[in-house]
């Protein structure tokens, strides 16, 4: 299992995030995988306090998640799962070194930064923020996305071989959330099965859920 850590911070790393934040609650979930100390800030979105000079100053681009980890300031989610797991966890584990077991998990990286960003995480942002936007064509592109995963994802194993690694954590919280925006996880066995290998994890922390769509 990969609860154990070969290096720790030495004062607890400040996670800014929002708590509907798919993106800021990937990285509260990796922190607490790896049991790491951690305190969380909240950042006022709706009040937009993520355009203020203050947040700008840790990140240019306006948005959540962002960590400080003593000296180091890292903003984006998939980045930040990367430095955690390279800088805290035991070799090998969360993330690969071989060429293609690296190669394969930057795979989902992408995947989580392009089809899951533009469908169940936009399917469930114009649900909760009631935005005036037809939601779709997000919920089409989440219904093919999560096809190609049912039929990729084997018993008992996970997104890249039979461990986890952090492509599973950056694809979890937007797909877990997914009926938020009208989006069925139904279909998908397989898909649910891997949803629930992850909550099985030890240190495995749920993001809060809205109860919208599907959901409500
Ligand atoms: N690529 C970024 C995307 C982060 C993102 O979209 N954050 C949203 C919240 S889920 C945000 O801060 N939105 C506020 C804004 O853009 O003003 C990442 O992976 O961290």
């Amino acid at each position: 299992m990969h609860a154990s850590t070969n290096r720790r911070p030495a004062q607890p790393i400040q996670l800014y995030r929002h708590v509907v934040s798919g993106h800021a609650h990937r990285v509260q979930l990796m922190l607490s995988l790896l049991e790491l100390p951690f305190d969380m800030v909240e950042v006022d979105l709706l009040a937009k306090a993520q355009k203020s000079p203050e947040f700008l100053a840790l990140n240019a681009f306006g948005q959540v998640p962002v960590i400080q980890d003593g000296d180091v300031t890292l903003a984006d989610s998939n980045a930040i799962l990367v430095y955690l797991a390279t800088r805290y966890a035991a070799p090998d584990t969360w993330l690969p070194s071989d060429a293609l077991g690296a190669a394969q998990v930057q795979r989902w990286l992408s995947v989580a930064a392009g089809q899951i960003a533009f469908g169940p995480a936009a399917a469930r942002i114009i649900q909760l923020f009631k935005l005036p936007s037809d939601p779709s064509d997000a919920i089409h592109r989440a219904n093919q996305l999560f096809a190609v995963m049912d039929a990729h994802l084997q018993p008992s194993g996970y997104l890249v071989g039979s461990a986890p690694t952090i492509a599973d954590i950056a694809c979890y919280s937007y797909i877990a959330h997914a009926p938020e925006g009208n989006v069925a996880l139904q279909p998908y066995p397989q898909l649910r099965a891997w949803l629930a290998r992850i909550e099985a994890l030890p240190g495995f922390v749920p993001m809060v859920q809205t109860r919208i769509g599907l959901a409500a």
